[in-house]
């Protein structure tokens, strides 16, 4: 087995009864594992809502180290829609033509230190910057403050030690309430200043919803970008004719960038709590108790994929989910797409071969599944064109 291949964990589960029951710190969760099955549940908000104890649709539950609700995520319809509707455009800057060309250029520079280097740590070295850096962008503020993010590591909320470190997710809390208050005595253009000059029901938003939806957009798009790329890099060493197609081909970075998402599902999956009693693939789900849209799974189902467990590069039909699906998906979706495909593209451009040299793999247990879902640790060497 190539050092990049993601196996799917979930394949006899999801073919034989269709759901798997795990245990999260006492709170159980069904996970549900089909394609079809995932998407509705994901589109019936009204039994499955995403707007419970704020925390608690996050597996592993976030409850004992957060009270503030993350919006929109942590919001049904519909003020869920009333909140997406004040970020929406904003979270389409990223397809503009300069935003793409800043982006170009932040990860040029970071694919220049990784060229420069006999070795480096991909995660730590190079995923975590290019993301942190990039992150700069889309809140529209300097670059310098991505320094800071980076030195908090891959997971906001997890540490070596724990893997819900209160302590931890406090100094993100602190952070931002601290940029909260710098924006509200200095006028910009940050997402800050944005989100404090939106209007929410003909008020102004308030400080804690400011702080919900920073909350998000900081732990959200972290390990998933992190993985995203580290995994893409240790595809890339098992497949350098794949950097060589994009070159000669640069129009496949689009597909690449959607087929790498669905294999390697970054994502694995995402709560919800049922608002009445009901049964998911024949089995039933209590008033209150949770499931989970397994889009990991949902992404390796051969009645939706030919060839599911196969990067197909140039895969034409590609309804993966994962991005999430219905009202829900991902609102940093655009600026992850952009980000990728404008890695794809300049590493075909600059690199001619990836070398692993040292990986520690990124095993995540739901149960008796174990499912790699990226590196702790990937070193390599990267050679120039
Ligand atoms: C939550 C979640 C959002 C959660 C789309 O995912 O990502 C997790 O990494 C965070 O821990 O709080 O933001």
């Amino acid at each position: 087995m190539g050092s990049s291949e993601i196996d799917d964990p979930f394949e006899v589960l999801r073919t034989s009864k269709g759901y798997e029951i795990i245990d999260d710190q006492g709170d159980p969760v069904v996970m549900v594992l089909g394609h079809k099955n995932v998407r509705r549940c994901a589109h019936n908000w009204k039994t499955f809502q995403s707007g419970a104890e704020p925390g608690r649709i996050v597996v592993p539950s976030e409850v004992n180290i957060r009270d503030t609700r993350q919006i929109p995520f942590e919001v049904d319809p519909p003020e869920h829609t009333e909140y997406r509707a004040l970020v929406e455009d904003w979270f389409r800057r990223p397809l503009q033509e300069d935003y793409k060309n800043e982006l170009k250029h932040l990860i040029d520079d970071c694919i220049f230190v990784a060229l420069s280097k006999e070795e480096i740590e991909v995660v730590e070295d190079f995923a975590l910057p290019l993301q942190s850096r990039a992150l700069t962008l889309l809140l529209n503020i300097p670059l310098e403050e991505s320094e800071t993010w980076i030195s908090w590591g891959t997971h906001v909320f997890r540490s070596e030690s724990s893997k819900l470190d209160k302590s931890k997710a406090n100094i993100l809390y602190d952070y931002i309430d601290g940029q909260i208050d710098k924006a509200i005595e200095n006028p910009g253009d940050s997402l800050y200043h944005h989100l404090l000059n939106a209007e929410y029901q003909n008020r102004k938003l308030t400080k804690e919803e400011v702080r919900g939806v920073m909350i998000l957009i900081f732990a959200g798009g972290r390990d998933t970008v992190i993985n995203y790329i580290t995994n893409t890099m240790a595809y890339f060493a098992d497949h350098p004719e794949s950097l060589s197609l994009i070159k000669k081909m640069p129009t496949v970075a689009n597909t690449a960038v959607e087929e790498l998402v669905r294999y390697f599902s970054p994502l694995t999956h995402m709560g919800r709590v049922a608002t009445e009693s009901t049964t998911v693939c024949e089995h039933a789900v209590a008033q209150d108790s949770r499931i989970s849209l397994c889009w990991a799974s949902a992404n390796r189902d051969d009645t939706v994929f030919d060839q599911p467990n196969e990067v197909i590069l140039n895969r034409k039909k590609n309804p993966h989910v994962a991005f999430g699906f219905s009202h829900h998906k991902c609102l940093g979706a655009a600026h992850a797409r952009q980000l990728m495909n404008v890695l794809l593209t300049s590493l075909s451009e600059k690199v001619e071969s990836i070398k692993v040299i040292n990986q520690a793999e990124n095993i995540e247990e739901w149960g008796a599944v174990h499912r790699k879902v990226g590196y702790h640790s990937l070193t390599a060497s990267f050679r120039p064109k």
